[in-house]
């Protein structure tokens, strides 16, 4: 790969092709691509790095799908499985307000996902969304993957886009990325056999975007797909944020095999890693924003993600289920002094962000 004729082409609005990210996955000069990517995100960001004072809530882990890569679902009745009530979650969101006289300042974002529980309806997650803003005026719901939209269209019968709207007039502000683990058909029956196809996730993504709902996007590898699989993910991806420009931030999220019912994965390699995160930087070029998920890479290898193309690392996160009943042995949450303190060593300048990547704060 020619590095300096490519960076000529990028830099001049020129468009990475698939043939180009399928050699880049795979390059030995993995200087010269993080180099690369770091320009170009700096270009966009300058030397911010993003993070968010966020808590992340799971309400259940019963679900209907259990797809073979995830280590954090059960059926009903199984050991192990469990449903919050309301009540529970919004004492969960009293204690992340500070009252209780913890460190941490109070949070400005839930980010809320489950399994598919019949039993968590339409009507369950109105008032769960309502229950919480009250008890944290101002805060952002951040809630529900596409999959999981799906699920209560199918359940209630209601259209997607009135599902939407009914959650939206409830508290939903935007959506997660979550549910798009690989787009190409042939691996994601593999994968997760019962889950809706790609095609679906991303008109159900369309369908928000045109709501006026922003989300972000994710993809997981590692597992059982090719490069040539990842790239096509990510072509679908800059198709459809063409379209809509609804995508607030890419997620490359690496697969953990551990209790998973994918017996043949290795555990990711960093360099894998950081060649995903870089190439994710240079191919979407309309992404404003990458995030290297802490939990998920590591701490310290989300910390050399920002030099590979990340301008953003998520947040404090508070409590972590679906990583860590997969293997990860990342902590399960981070003071706003750790993770400033993390970026400030990575020669970046961290940067407080809403949901909607407003910033809130400079730390110079
Ligand atoms: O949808 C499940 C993935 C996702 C495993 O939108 C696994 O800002 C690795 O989407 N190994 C949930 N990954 C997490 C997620 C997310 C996280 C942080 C920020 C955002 C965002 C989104 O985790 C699932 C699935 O793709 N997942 N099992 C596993 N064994
Ligand atoms: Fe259910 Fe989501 Fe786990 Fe699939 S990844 S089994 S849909 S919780």
């Amino acid at each position: 790969m020619d590095f300096k004729e490519l960076k000529r082409k990028l830099s001049s609005g020129g468009r990475m092709s698939d043939a180009e990210a399928v050699e880049l996955l795979q390059t030995e000069d993995i200087f010269s691509l993080g180099e690369l990517a770091n320009s170009i995100c700096e270009k966009r960001n300058r030397k911010f790095v993003h993070f968010i004072r966020n808590r992340h809530i799971n309400p259940g882990n019963i679900c209907i799908n259990r797809c073979k890569f995830c280590a954090f679902s059960r059926s009903a009745g199984e050991k192990g499985a469990y449903a919050y009530t309301i009540p529970q979650m919004v004492d969960m969101a009293r204690a992340s307000k500070g009252s209780t006289g913890r460190p941490q300042p109070p949070v400005s974002e839930f980010h809320i996902v489950g399994g598919l529980n019949p039993d968590m309806g339409v009507d369950f997650y109105s008032e769960l969304f309502r229950a919480l803003k009250k008890e944290v005026p101002g805060v952002t719901i951040k809630a529900l993957t596409a999959v999981e939209i799906d699920y209560l269209s199918r359940c209630s019968g209601i259209k997607i886009k009135k599902i939407l709207e009914i959650l939206r007039d409830a508290g939903l502000d935007s959506m997660p990325g979550g549910g798009a683990e690989i787009f190409r058909q042939k691996v994601r029956a593999l994968l997760c056999p019962e889950k809706i196809d790609g095609k679906k996730w991303l008109n159900i993504m369309e369908t928000a975007h045109k709501t006026g709902i922003k989300t972000t996007a994710t993809m997981l590898f590692g597992h059982l797909e090719s490069f040539g699989d990842r790239v096509d993910h990510l072509r679908r991806l800059r198709a459809l944020q063409d379209k809509t420009g609804g995508f607030l931030a890419f997620i490359p999220l690496p697969f953990h095999p551990k209790n998973t019912g994918i017996k043949d994965a290795h555990p990711v390699s960093g360099l894998d890693i950081l060649r995903t995160v870089a190439v994710s930087r240079l191919y979407l070029d309309n992404f404003d924003h990458i995030k290297a998920y802490w939990i998920m890479t590591g701490e310290k290898l989300a910390q050399t993600c920002l030099l590979f193309g990340a301008d953003d690392l998520d947040g404090t996160v508070i409590e972590e289920k679906i990583a860590h009943d997969a293997g990860a042995e990342s902590k399960k949450a981070m003071t706003v002094e750790e993770i400033t303190g993390m970026i400030k060593k990575a020669g970046k300048t961290p940067v407080e962000r809403d949901t909607f990547y407003r910033r809130l704060k400079v730390w110079e």
